[in-house]
C-alpha cells in the first residue's frame, strides 16, 4: 500500500494525478497545512522539508520515502513503467517540462500567490515581478502547445505536474494577460477532462472535507 501525506493545493494535487492515472491503490493522509501539521515531528519524519506532499511507499521490505513532487512522479512512473520513457531522448524531454514546473511556475505563481494575496504590506514591485516572470512561463507553455497536444510527446509526468499550477494561474491571472493564452486553455480542458484527472480532484476534495469536518 502507498500513503500519500497531502493537501488540497497545486502541489499535493499533483501525486494524486499520477496515482490515479497509474491505476495503484493508496491511501489520502491529509496534513492540515493551515494547522500546521506539516511541521510535526511525526511529518517532519518523513519530509525535513515540512512540505506537502510525501509519500510512503510500504510494499516489502522497509518501504520506500520520498518527498518533493517532482521526485514522487519519477518514482511512480518507474515504478509502474508508465507515463515516462525510459531512456532516450524522450526522457529527457518529459523531464525537461517537469523541471520546468518545479523550478518556474510552481515557485513564480506560489510567490505571487503570497505577495498579493498573504503578505501584511502590498509591496508593488514585489507583486508586479512575480506577475511578470509567471506570465512570461505561462506564455512559454502557451507557444510550446501551439502545434502539439501534450507537453512531451505522449501524456506524460510534465502534463500532470503542469496541469495544477497552469489551471491556479489561469483562473488568479484573469484579466491580466492571459486571455491570449488559447493553447494553454485548450491544453487545460485536454487534462482536465481525463477521468482519472476528476477523479484525483474529487477524491481530494473529498479527503480535505472529511478532515476539516
Ligand atoms: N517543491 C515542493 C513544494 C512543496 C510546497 O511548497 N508545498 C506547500 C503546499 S503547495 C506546503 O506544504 N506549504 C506549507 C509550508 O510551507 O509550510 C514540491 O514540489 O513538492
Amino acid at each position: 500500500m502507498i500513503d500519500l501525506y497531502t493537501w488540497q493545493t497545486p502541489n499535493g494535487e499533483k501525486p494524486v494525478l499520477m496515482l490515479e492515472e497509474c491505476g495503484l491503490d493508496y491511501r489520502l493522509e491529509m496534513i492540515d497545512i493551515s494547522a500546521g501539521e506539516q511541521k510535526t515531528p511525526e511529518f517532519l519524519a518523513i519530509n525535513p522539508n515540512g512540505k506537502v506532499p510525501a509519500l510512503v511507499d510500504r510494499n516489502g521490505g522497509e518501504g520506500q520515502t520520498v518527498f518533493e513532487s517532482g521526485a514522487i512522479l519519477i518514482y511512480l512512473a518507474e515504478k509502474t513503467g508508465k507515463f515516462l520513457t525510459a531512456s532516450g531522448p524522450g526522457r529527457y524531454e518529459t523531464l525537461q517540462w517537469t523541471f520546468f514546473q518545479v523550478g518556474g511556475t510552481g515557485p513564480m505563481l506560489g510567490q505571487w500567490h503570497h505577495f498579493t494575496n498573504a503578505a501584511p504590506d502590498q509591496i508593488p514591485y514585489a507583486i508586479d515581478r512575480y506577475k511578470k516572470e509567471s506570465l512570461r512561463l505561462l506564455g512559454v507553455l502557451d507557444d510550446h502547445l501551439k502545434d502539439r497536444e501534450w507537453l512531451a510527446g505522449e501524456y506524460s509526468i510534465a502534463d500532470i505536474i503542469n496541469f495544477g499550477w497552469v489551471r491556479s494561474g489561469l483562473s488568479g491571472l484573469k484579466g491580466e494577460g492571459t486571455e491570449t493564452l488559447s493553447h494553454l486553455m485548450a491544453w487545460t480542458e485536454r487534462v482536465g477532462s481525463r477521468p482519472a484527472v476528476k477523479r484525483a480532484i474529487e477524491k481530494l476534495d473529498h479527503a480535505k472535507r472529511a478532515k476539516s469536518g
